[in-house]
């Protein structure tokens, strides 16, 4: 397949998955928008059609909370089948636009960064400008919502209080808390492997521990200085942290242009950097871990989330390349990148995030090669990943060892981080 075919498929699944104002990631398994997944999406409209990836931004925004908090869904009220846990699941949420529902947790917060590529995407300066002017404030509240709502004394980084939130659901990173025998009190109903075979899927103790935050978090009205004395799982995540900081650097890029205040100031900026690799930084395997706020240790797991501060900026071209030429000497005779080392005693070359490869991670780490300079290893990932998805599909993830597309059907983030790449060559 030549590479137009490959960007009118993808354009073809990303039109296929669009309703109701916004882009579903897979319909028949993920039918509801998807926080960061409409954001890699809308960088993808932007290029094809960019009413689009306002519309995109647009929808997604009508699910912000009053504080500015972004919930990981916002619910669509037509789809009423099909995606478990539902919209009672969270009661009581403080949305800005009533009527709308919405869950109680939130993801890596991509979309300042995607609005911001989005814009640069938008040749005629005027319209960009209006456009960024108009979602600057629910960007602004967004990026100022979590060190106010999500940190603990003595630090500026960010806790996410669920593994949902980490994007990277099923990690291994978070079998301290798997195998902790939590249940909810509630039954609940998997819908997902009606869908997927459930051998590629989160186990069911997974599903317990998940259902039992949903109680505890929703229980305690989503307040974190609330919940947190009672939480197995309260965690410094590397790439949602790295994300953030990244999201503060583009809106700030954002604020110059239209000659506003830096969002986030430069000092506030460095010290969370310090804190990140203060905190973070796991010297003898040359990459970043995660740390457990309630045992105060790293959490001994290598993943590609520790790979995360490349695309957030937060090291420099010599780290970047320690990290990326280790990672990838750990990972001979797999594809790139696998979502988890294959030397981890938690790998699974097929299930989920316990293994695969994921093109929304090999996209965050290309980018980040690319800014940094290292074109080498950008252009030659960025290669593997389209060849991977040329030779499998868009699919939601792809076996660590064979390459075989697994997991979703239709994926729109695989879709649309294609077309970036192609759009936006590495060189
Ligand atoms: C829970 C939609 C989402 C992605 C996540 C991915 C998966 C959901 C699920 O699908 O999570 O949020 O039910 O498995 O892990 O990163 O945003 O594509």
């Amino acid at each position: 397949m030549s590479a137009p075919d490959l960007l009118t498929q993808a354009e073809d699944t990303l039109r296929r998955n669009h309703m109701d104002g916004y882009t579903a990631p897979s319909p028949r398994l993920y039918p509801h928008q998807w926080n960061w997944d409409s954001a890699f999406i809308a960088i993808a409209w932007a290029h094809l059609d960019w009413e689009m990836a306002v519309r995109e931004v647009d929808t997604l925004l009508e699910g912000q909370w009053r504080d500015g908090f972004l919930p990981h869904i916002r619910y669509n009220p037509k789809v009423r089948e099909g995606y478990q846990p539902g919209p009672d699941w969270w009661p009581d949420i403080p949305v800005r636009v009533s009527g709308q529902h919405t869950s109680g947790i939130t993801q890596p917060p991509v979309l300042p960064t995607a609005v911001f590529l989005a814009g640069l995407a938008q040749p005629d300066e005027r319209v960009r400008r209006s456009w960024w002017r108009r979602v600057f404030a629910p960007l602004r509240d967004l990026i100022l919502c979590y060190p106010r709502t999500r940190t603990a004394p003595g630090s500026p980084l960010m806790a996410i209080v669920h593994p949902w939130e980490s994007g990277t659901d099923n990690s291994p990173r978070w079998d301290f808390a798997t195998g902790g025998g939590f249940k909810p009190s509630r039954p609940f109903r998997r819908a997902d492997t009606q869908v997927v075979a459930a051998a590629q899927r989160p186990t069911d103790r997974d599903y317990d521990l998940y259902y039992f935050l949903v109680e505890l978090i929703a229980d305690h009205r989503y307040d974190f200085s609330r919940y947190l004395p009672h939480t197995p799982f309260a965690v410094y995540d590397a790439l949602f942290n790295a994300i953030w900081y990244r999201g503060a650097v583009d809106l700030n890029r954002i604020a110059a242009e239209l000659g506003e205040p830096a969002v986030i100031s430069v000092e506030d900026l460095r010290a969370f950097a310090d804190a990140y690799r203060r905190t973070l930084w796991h010297e003898s395997s040359q990459l970043f871990r995660d740390f457990n706020l309630k045992t105060r240790a790293q959490i001994p797991v290598d993943t590609v989330v520790g790979l995360g501060a490349i695309c957030g900026g937060l090291v420099d071209r010599t780290m970047a390349e320690a990290m990326i030429s280790g990672y990838l000497r750990r990972c001979r005779g797999y594809r790139l990148l696998p979502s988890v080392l294959p030397d981890q005693p938690g790998f699974e070359p097929d299930r989920y995030w316990r293994g695969p490869v994921w093109v929304n991670t090999n996209w965050l780490i290309i980018r980040g090669l690319q800014e940094l300079g290292l074109t080498t290893y950008a252009d030659a990932l960025s290669q593997e990943t389209l060849a991977l998805v040329h030779r499998n599909g868009r699919r939601e993830f792809y076996h660590a060892r064979s390459g075989e597309g697994l997991g979703g059907t239709d994926f729109s983030w695989t879709a649309a981080l294609v077309v970036d790449l192609l759009r936006r060559p590495v060189s």
